[in-house]
């Protein structure tokens, strides 16, 4: 914790070589306790965990495998924000020190020339109105090579070192990650999710094409227009109804 620029993210930081996955851990973690802004960190994972049950590949050494426990006092609908605010935490970390513009895909994918860079995995422990504790997991590619992805994820995925050409020092990404996490969750608390919004907009890849959202059963195509207040993805299809996503699957259309 020696090199933070944070008052209160990454304090206490749980660090360890190799664990199952670091959602896993903080969730424990939070269960006996862990304070706001705890964090876990693993050099490798063997069962790194997507959304809806789905893997997360995570080769030791080569990215960011990181789990944060946050107790926002706030109500559980308004938990999505909170991982639209960390892709846009995400992004500004990048940008700062490598330079690269990223794109974010809604909800919370960070891509660069459309392969996926990063994924946000959020985890809640809510009760009726009250929120007990959020994990937010945040896997970013850093140092991954063309090797280190198996052949069907190659073609979707991607490293900052790929991209860019160079190797990314981690320990400067990973402190300015919760530099800039702590900076959006304060504008979050203090001023609400207009900012985050409007952050997320600008990076947005999503906004203004045509898409096609999965939702459990259910497919719908037609115009991504917005996201609300909840940060709900709003869809307009040809007949012109609006829809609202608050989860599912997207993929962009030409
Ligand atoms: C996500 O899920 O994008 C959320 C990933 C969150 C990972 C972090 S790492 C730290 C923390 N601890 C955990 O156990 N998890 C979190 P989803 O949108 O469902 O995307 C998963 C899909 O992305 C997989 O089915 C693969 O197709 C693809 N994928 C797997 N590993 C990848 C990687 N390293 N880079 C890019 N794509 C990957």
């Amino acid at each position: 914790t020696a090199g933070l620029k944070t008052t209160w993210l990454g304090r206490p930081f749980y660090y360890y070589e190799e664990v199952g996955s670091t959602n896993q851990v903080a969730k424990d973690l939070a269960e006996q306790g862990a304070p706001h802004g705890a964090a876990v960190l693993a050099e490798g994972q063997t069962s790194g965990r997507g959304r809806l049950g789905r893997g997360w590949l995570s080769p030791a050494g080569k990215g960011i495998w990181l789990s944060l426990v946050l107790r926002p006092r706030v109500a559980p609908w308004q938990l999505p924000q909170l991982s639209l605010l960390a892709a846009v935490g995400v992004a500004s970390a990048i940008k700062e020190i490598t330079g690269l513009e990223v794109g974010i895909k809604w909800p919370n994918d960070i891509l660069s020339r459309g392969k996926k860079l990063c994924g946000i995995l959020t985890e809640m422990r809510a009760e009726v109105e009250i929120t007990q504790y959020v994990i937010l997991g945040i896997g970013l590619n850093v140092n991954l090579d063309i090797e280190d992805f198996t052949r069907d994820l190659w073609p979707l995925a991607t490293s900052l070192k790929l991209e860019l050409g160079w190797e990314v020092p981690r320990l400067p990404l990973l402190q300015s990650l919760l530099y800039h996490l702590e900076g959006w969750y304060q504008i979050w608390e203090k001023e609400g999710f207009v900012p985050v919004r409007e952050s997320w907009k600008k990076a947005s890849v999503t906004l203004g094409r045509l898409v096609k959202v999965e939702a459990g059963n259910e497919v719908y195509e037609g115009r991504a227009i917005d996201i609300d207040g909840e940060g709900r993805l709003l869809v307009e299809g040809a007949d012109h109804t609006l829809r609202r996503f608050t989860y599912g699957e997207v993929t962009l259309r030409i």
